[in-house]
């Protein structure tokens, strides 16, 4: 079976595993599945080509066989579908699993995605300064019950799920903001996750390709 993922072949995250392939590799990783990267420029994402993958004209993709699926959420479950070590047996539990995985994505990474667009892509705007500790106590809101759950448990419904994999992927991406840090029980819940065997062998194959590009022939 070959499964082909793509990724940036030049990053803009600096190799610190933050764009959305890292997820996927990190999917692949826990549920064994050896893959291929293809590396896709910017350029390249908007070429008919890419855009016959995901009409977005975005990264990641997979292609599994002759299916090819985009979005991370739909690419990462239908991975912990058909491998297992991501989703528990138990009907009940296996439902829990993918609300988590759902929690990740609709209910806490928007706005920790409206604090990237607050200081980076909204950042020259007259009122970018005057948003951010709005954005910034959205995000606290969100985040105060996850830590409450997290401080007497080790992952979020038992053992270590899709749910978490996705959580905490969308977590990560707060560090840089100091908000991930700032929370004691959250912090300790991203480091178990990127302590995992399979979150560090995805988390050095992404920093590979970025290492390369950057000293190409070192
Ligand atoms: N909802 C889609 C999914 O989950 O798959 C969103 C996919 C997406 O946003 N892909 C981004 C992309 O292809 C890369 S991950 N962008 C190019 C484009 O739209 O033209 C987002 C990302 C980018 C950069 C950083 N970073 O620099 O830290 C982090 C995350």
């Amino acid at each position: 079976m070959t499964l082909t993922l793509t990724a940036f072949e030049r990053s803009p995250d600096g190799g610190r595993g933050l764009a959305r392939d890292m997820r996927v590799r990190w999917a692949l990783e826990e549920a064994g599945q050896p893959h291929a990267v293809r590396l896709v420029s910017f350029d390249a994402l908007k070429q008919p080509a890419h855009l016959a993958l995901n009409p977005f004209g975005q990264i990641p993709t997979l292609e599994d066989e002759g299916l090819v699926l985009f979005e991370s959420g739909a690419i990462v479950l239908h991975l912990a579908e058909r491998h297992a070590g991501l989703l528990p047996e138990a009907p009940d539990a296996r439902a829990r699993a993918i609300s988590w995985l759902f929690a990740a994505l609709n209910t806490v990474e928007p706005p920790i995605l409206e604090l990237f667009a607050a200081r980076v892509l909204e950042r020259d705007q007259p009122w970018a300064e005057d948003r951010l500790p709005l954005v910034r106590d959205r995000i606290r809101t969100r985040l105060a019950p996850l830590s409450a759950r997290l401080a007497t448990g080790e992952w979020l419904d038992g053992g270590f799920t899709v749910g978490d994999l996705m959580m905490v992927s969308v977590l990560l991406r707060l560090r840089p903001s100091g908000l991930l840090d700032a929370d004691p029980s959250l912090a300790a819940y991203v480091a178990r996750g990127e302590a995992r065997p399979a979150y560090q062998r995805a988390f050095a194959a992404q920093k590979a390709v970025f290492d390369a590009q950057a000293s190409p022939g070192a």
